[in-house]
C-alpha cells in the first residue's frame, strides 16, 4: 500500500487514514493511495463498511496547493484528476463514512461529500475558501455542495470562500451528525449501523435541495451582487456563480464539465498566480534563515506601558489570544481613558455580531490597570507604546531593563526611531526588538518584527511565535528609517501630493487607487490617519534632500487646522461623517501653491496616476532589498497586502512588477527619472534584474 493512506481494522469495518503532514493535502499520491486502499477494502471480504478520516490535526485541508501554484503558470502534471475517484467512493456497495476533524476545506470537503455519510467532531471547520486562491471549487464541490446544502447556502460558502462550524454544517445538511468523544470510534459505530442498509445515498443523484427553476434566477443575480461587493475586482467569486448555476440547471455529468471548464479558465489566471503566490508568501516570512522556526520561550503575560490608542488597541490583540495584560500608564485618569476606548471598541463588536456580551467579558477579564511598573518584573513580555520620542522611549528601557525577569522580551511599538539607540538603554539589547503594530492594533494584521544590531535570533523567534498567536503576520525587517512598509509609503504619499500640484485632484489620484484595487485612495488614508501623524515626520525627516522638489500643500493643510477626519477637513471635507467630498478650497489652494511656484498645470491622465504611484513602491522596494531592511521581495508585498491595502489579487507591488514585466517598468521609471529628476533614479537592483530577463521572485528564489 501507499506511504499517505494506512489501512487499519476495527470490526468489521476499515479505517482508511491519510496520513500526509502538515494538512494531509490532496496530490497525486494521496489520490493514487487512497484508491488503492479503497479498492482493497472493497474486495476484502471481512470488510462491511469503509471510514475515511485524517491522521494528526486535520481532515484534509484541501488539494495540495503546491500543485495549483503549478497549474497556474502552465505545468499540469502535479495536479490530480479526482473524479475517478470521487466516482468509485460513491459507487461502492460498502457504505463510505467520512469522519472530520480539523478542517475539510476545497479539496478535502469535496472528497467529503464523495462519501456516502459525513460525520464530525464538534470543533471540526468545513468549508470550500477556494475563491481566496483566484480559483473555484474544482473537484465537483460546486455540483455536489448545492444539492446538500442548497443553492443559497453553497452561494454563501463558495463566494465568501469563509469555512463554517460543524454545528452549522449539521443544520445545513453538510454532515449526518456530530461525534461527541472518540471520532474514530464514534464513526466505526455509525458505519456498523448503516452496513445492514441495502443501498447507500449518493449525492451526485439527489435533486431534493435544488430550488425550482422559477427562484433561481434571482438567487443568483444575489449572489452576483454579492461576489462583486465582497470581492471587488475578482473574477473567481463570479465564475463560482456560474458553475453552481450549471449545478441547478443541469445533469451531475454535464454540470461537472462545466465546473472543469470554467475551473481551467480561473486557474491560469494572472489572480490565481497572484494570491496562491500571496498564500505562500505568506508563510514564508516566519522562515528566517538563523532563527528557530518554534520559540522555546512561552509568552503568558504581557505588560503594555501607555494606554493610548496604541497601547489599548495591542492590549486587546493581546487579550484577545488569551495572554493576560497588565496595562501600565502614569495616572488614574489616563488609564481610566484606556480602559473606556477598550470597552467603547467591544461593544462596537457585539453590536457587530462578531463577540458575545460573555466573550467580552472574559476578555476585559484578562486586562488589568496599573499605575505603577510592578506588573514588568513578572511579565513575559513588555511591550512599550508610550509617546513616539527617544528620550521618553530611552527612560522607560533604562528602567525595564533592570526591573524585568532575565530572558523577557523587551519591545517597543516606535514607528520611526532607531531601535538600537532604544535597545542601547536598556543595557540587554539581546532582548530588545521593535514590534510596530499598525493602527488599530487589535485589528490591523501586520507586525512590522524590527531586528535591532544585538537582537538575539531567540528573541526574533519569540517575537514571530507571538505574531503567529495574535493571528497576525510578522514580517522580520531592518532597523532603518521608516522600517519597509512607512519608507515605501512616504514617497508614494508625496507623489500623489505632486500629481495633484500638476493637475490631478485628490479625488481623482483615489479613484485610480481603487480602482487598481487599493482598500483606500491615498487621500482618504492620510485623511483618516491624521495629516499631523506625517507632519510631525516631515519635521524629523524632511522629506527630500534641499534642492529637490518639496510638496507644496500639506503643511499648509495642517498649519490651517486641517488635520483629516477628526476634525471634519483635511484634503476632503467631512460635512457628515466619513465620506470625503471634494473640497473647492483645498483645490483652490492647490492651483493657486502651484502657479506660485511656477507649476505647469495639465491634464493628468489616470495611467500616469497609477504608474507613478505603483511604481514609486515598486523602485522603492528594491531600494530596500538593495539596503537589506527588507529580506525578500516577498516580505515587501506581505507587508503591502496585511498593513497598506494593497490588493491580494496582484500579489503585492513587487509581484506586480513582476507581471508586468522589469523591463516595461524599467522603461516607465527612467521616463520618470528623465522628466522629474533624482527621486526618480531607477534602484540598481531593478535595474540589474531588467537586464538580465528576471523578476524578483527569482531573485528571491536564489536567495532562498
Ligand atoms: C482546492 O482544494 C482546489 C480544489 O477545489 C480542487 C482542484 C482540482 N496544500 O497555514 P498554516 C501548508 S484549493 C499545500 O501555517 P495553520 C502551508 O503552506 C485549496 N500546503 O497552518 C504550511 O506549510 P509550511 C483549498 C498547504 O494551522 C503548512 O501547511 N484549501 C495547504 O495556521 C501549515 O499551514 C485551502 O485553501 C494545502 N492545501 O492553518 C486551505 N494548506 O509549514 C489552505 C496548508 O511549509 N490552508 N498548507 O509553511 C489554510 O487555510 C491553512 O493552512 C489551514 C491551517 C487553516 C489549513
Amino acid at each position: 500500500m501507499g506511504g499517505t493512506v494506512s489501512t487499519q481494522h476495527s470490526y468489521d469495518v476499515a479505517i482508511l487514514r491519510i496520513d500526509n503532514p502538515p494538512v494531509n493535502a490532496l496530490g497525486l499520491e494521496v489520490v493514487d493511495d487512497l484508491g488503492a486502499a479503497l479498492a482493497a477494502a472493497s474486495d476484502d471480504p471481512a470488510v462491511r463498511a469503509i471510514v475515511v478520516m485524517g491522521a494528526g490535526r486535520t481532515f484534509v485541508a484541501g488539494a495540495d496547493i503546491k500543485a495549483l501554484e503549478g497549474l497556474a503558470w502552465g505545468d499540469m502534471s502535479g495536479a490530480p484528476d479526482m473524479h475517478d475517484l470521487f466516482q468509485r467512493l460513491e459507487d461502492s456497495r460498502k457504505p463510505v463514512v467520512m469522519a472530520l476533524h480539523g478542517t475539510a476545506l476545497g479539496g478535502g470537503l469535496e472528497l467529503a461529500m464523495a462519501g456516502h455519510y459525513r460525520v464530525a467532531s464538534a470543533d471540526a471547520r468545513l468549508g470550500q475558501p477556494e475563491v481566496n486562491l483566484g480559483l473555484i471549487p474544482g473537484a465537483e464541490g460546486t455540483q455536489r455542495l448545492p444539492r446538500l446544502v442548497g443553492v443559497q447556502k453553497a452561494l454563501d460558502m463558495c463566494i465568501s470562500g469563509r469555512p463554517i462550524s460543524a454545528r452549522d454544517a449539521l443544520d445545513a445538511g453538510l454532515i449526518d451528525g456530530i461525534i461527541e468523544g472518540d471520532l474514530a470510534d464514534g464513526a466505526v459505530a455509525r458505519a456498523r449501523e448503516l452496513a445492514a442498509s441495502p443501498s447507500h445515498p449518493r449525492t451526485r443523484d439527489r435533486r431534493d435541495r435544488l430550488p425550482p427553476a422559477a427562484t433561481l434566477p434571482a438567487m443568483l443575480e444575489a449572489g452576483r451582487a454579492l461576489a462583486a461587493k465582497v470581492h471587488r475586482h475578482r473574477d473567481a467569486p463570479l465564475v463560482a456563480v456560474d458553475a453552481i448555476e450549471a449545478a441547478a440547471t443541469l445533469p451531475f455529468d454535464q454540470g461537472c464539465r462545466v465546473e472543469r471548464d470554467l475551473f481551467f479558465r480561473v486557474a491560469g489566471s494572472d489572480q490565481a498566480k497572484a494570491l496562491i503566490y500571496a498564500f505562500f508568501a505568506e508563510r514564508a516570512v516566519a522562515k528566517v534563515p538563523g532563527v528557530p522556526k518554534d520559540s522555546s520561550a512561552p509568552i503568558a503575560s504581557v505588560a503594555i506601558i501607555g494606554a493610548g490608542t496604541m497601547g489599548g488597541g495591542i492590549a486587546m490583540a493581546c487579550a484577545n489570544a488569551g495572554l493576560h495584560v497588565a496595562l501600565i500608564d502614569t495616572t488614574q485618569p489616563l488609564l481610566d481613558q484606556g480602559l473606556a476606548t477598550i470597552a467603547r471598541n467591544y461593544d462596537a463588536s457585539v453590536a457587530r455580531g462578531r463577540l458575545t456580551a460573555a466573550d467580552v467579558g472574559e476578555r476585559l477579564g484578562r486586562i488589568s490597570a496599573h499605575s505603577g511598573s510592578e506588573p514588568v518584573a513578572s511579565a513575559d513580555l513588555v511591550i512599550e507604546a508610550a509617546f513616539e520620542d527617544m528620550a521618553v522611549k530611552q527612560a522607560i528601557f533604562t528602567r525595564v531593563g533592570r526591573e524585568a525577569k532575565p530572558g523577557a522580551i523587551l519591545a517597543t511599538n516606535t514607528s520611526t526611531l532607531d531601535i538600537d539607540a532604544i535597545a542601547a538603554a536598556s543595557g540587554r539589547p539581546a532582548d530588545v526588538i521593535g514590534l510596530h503594530f499598525f493602527s488599530p492594533a487589535h485589528v490591523m494584521r501586520l507586525v512590522e518584527i524590527v531586528r535591532g544590531a544585538g537582537t538575539a535570533p531567540a528573541t526574533v523567534a519569540a517575537a514571530l511565535t507571538l505574531a503567529k498567536r495574535l493571528s497576525k503576520v510578522g514580517v522580520v525587517v531592518g532597523n532603518a528609517f521608516g522600517f519597509v512598509g512607512n519608507r515605501l509609503m512616504l514617497p508614494y504619499m508625496y507623489e500623489a501630493q505632486f500629481l495633484v500640484e500638476e493637475g490631478a485632484t485628490p479625488a481623482q489620484v483615489d479613484r485610480v487607487l481603487t480602482d487598481f484595487g487599493m482598500a483606500m485612495g491615498i487621500f482618504a488614508v492620510d485623511d483618516l490617519a491624521g495629516l499631523d501623524v506625517a507632519w510631525r515626520v516631515r519635521q524629523a525627516h524632511p522629506p527630500f534632500p534641499p534642492g529637490q522638489r518639496q510638496p507644496l500643500v500639506a503643511d499648509v493643510l495642517c498649519e490651517m487646522g486641517r488635520l483629516g477626519q477628526k476634525t471634519k477637513a483635511g484634503w476632503y471635507r467631512y460635512a457628515a461623517g466619513r465620506t470625503p467630498e471634494p473640497d473647492a478650497e483645498v483645490l483652490t489652494l492647490i492651483e493657486s501653491r502651484a502657479r506660485d511656484a511656477g507649476i505647469e498645470r495639465r491634464t493628468v491622465t489616470d495611467e500616469e496616476i497609477s504608474d507613478r504611484l505603483i511604481l514609486t513602491l515598486v523602485n522603492e522596494g528594491a531600494r530596500a532589498l538593495e539596503d537589506a531592511v527588507a529580506r525578500r521581495a516577498a516580505d515587501i508585498d506581505v507587508i503591502y497586502l496585511t498593513g497598506y491595502g494593497f490588493p491580494a489579487f496582484r500579489g503585492g507591488p513587487m509581484f506586480y512588477a513582476d507581471q508586468r514585466g522589469l523591463n516595461d517598468v524599467s522603461r516607465r521609471i527612467r521616463e520618470f527619472h528623465a522628466r522629474h529628476g533624482a527621486r526618480w533614479r531607477p534602484a540598481p537592483l531593478l535595474e540589474r534584474l531588467a537586464r538580465e530577463g528576471s523578476t524578483f521572485r527569482e531573485f528571491d528564489a536564489q536567495r532562498a
